[in-house]
C-alpha cells in the first residue's frame, strides 16, 4: 500500500492527502515533520514534506505526484483528457503554488511558530500576494469549479494554498484574501462542502488549532 509521509499541518501533505482520497487510492499516512536529517533528505530531496513512500521507493513534489495518481488511476480522472484543458489545470496549480503559497511562506515563522514578524517581508509579501492573487484572477473561472466544469487537481491545490496563504494576510495584515476577486469566497465554501474536503480539512483545522500560537 501506498505511504503518504507528512504532517497533518501541512498545506501539501493535505493536498498530496486529498488527491489521494479523491481518487479513492488506499494510503497509510506516515506522522514526518519537515528536516533536513539525512534519512529525510534520502526520501525526500529538499527534506520537505509530502512524499509518497512505493514499495520502498520515494516520490515528493505534491504537482508530480498529482501526475502520479493520474497515471495509477485514470478512472476516477482529476485531469481534463483534453490536452490543452489539462494543462490550463496545471497552469492553476503553478500558480496558486509559486504565486500565493510561496509569498506567504515567508511569514511561517511568525505565524506557525509565534516569532517577529520579519520587516522586510512585511514590506515585500502583501504586494507579491497581491500580484498572484490578481494572475490567479486571470486565469480562474469558479464555473462552478476554478478550471471549469469539472473538480481537478487544480481545487485541490487551490484550495489548500489559497487557505494557507489566508491564515498568514489575516494574521499579519488582517486582510482576508478571499474576499480579493468576486467568486474567491463563496468557491472556498462550496469546497469545504465536499465530503472529502470537509473530512481532510477538518483533521488539519484541529491540528493547527492544537498547534498555532494563540
Ligand atoms: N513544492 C513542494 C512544497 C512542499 C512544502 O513546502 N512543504 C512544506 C510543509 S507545508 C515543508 O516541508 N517545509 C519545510 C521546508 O521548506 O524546509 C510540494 O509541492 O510538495
Amino acid at each position: 500500500m501506498i505511504k503518504l509521509h507528512g504532517v497533518t499541518l501541512s498545506n501539501y501533505h493535505n493536498t498530496a492527502k486529498l488527491a489521494l482520497v479523491e481518487k479513492d487510492i488506499p494510503f497509510e499516512e506516515i506522522n514526518q515533520m519537515p528536516s533536513q536529517e539525512p534519512d529525510v533528505l534520502a526520501s525526500s530531496p529538499m527534506g520537505k514534506v509530502p512524499w509518497l513512500e512505493i514499495n520502498g521507493e520515494c516520490l515528493s513534489e505534491t504537482n508530480v505526484i498529482f501526475d502520479y495518481l493520474e497515471e495509477i488511476k485514470p478512472e476516477s480522472p482529476l485531469y481534463p483528457a483534453d490536452p490543452f484543458a489539462r494543462a490550463k489545470v496545471k497552469e492553476i496549480v503553478r500558480v496558486v503554488e509559486n504565486y500565493i503559497d510561496l509569498p506567504a511562506r515567508r511569514h511561517i515563522g511568525a505565524v506557525y511558530f509565534g516569532g517577529p514578524v520579519d520587516d522586510v517581508a512585511f514590506k515585500e509579501v502583501r504586494p507579491a500576494l497581491e500580484k498572484g492573487l490578481s494572475a490567479l484572477s486571470r486565469v480562474a473561472c469558479f464555473a462552478p469549479y476554478i478550471a471549469g466544469d469539472a473538480f481537478t487537481y487544480a481545487d485541490i491545490a487551490a484550495y489548500f494554498q489559497i487557505r494557507f496563504a489566508n491564515l498568514h494576510a489575516t494574521k499579519i495584515y488582517n486582510w482576508d484574501i478571499s474576499e480579493s476577486m468576486p467568486g474567491l469566497r463563496d468557491y472556498l465554501a462550496m469546497l469545504c462542502e465536499r465530503p472529502a474536503v470537509a473530512a481532510v480539512d477538518s483533521v488539519m483545522q484541529e491540528a493547527l488549532e492544537n498547534f498555532l500560537p494563540k
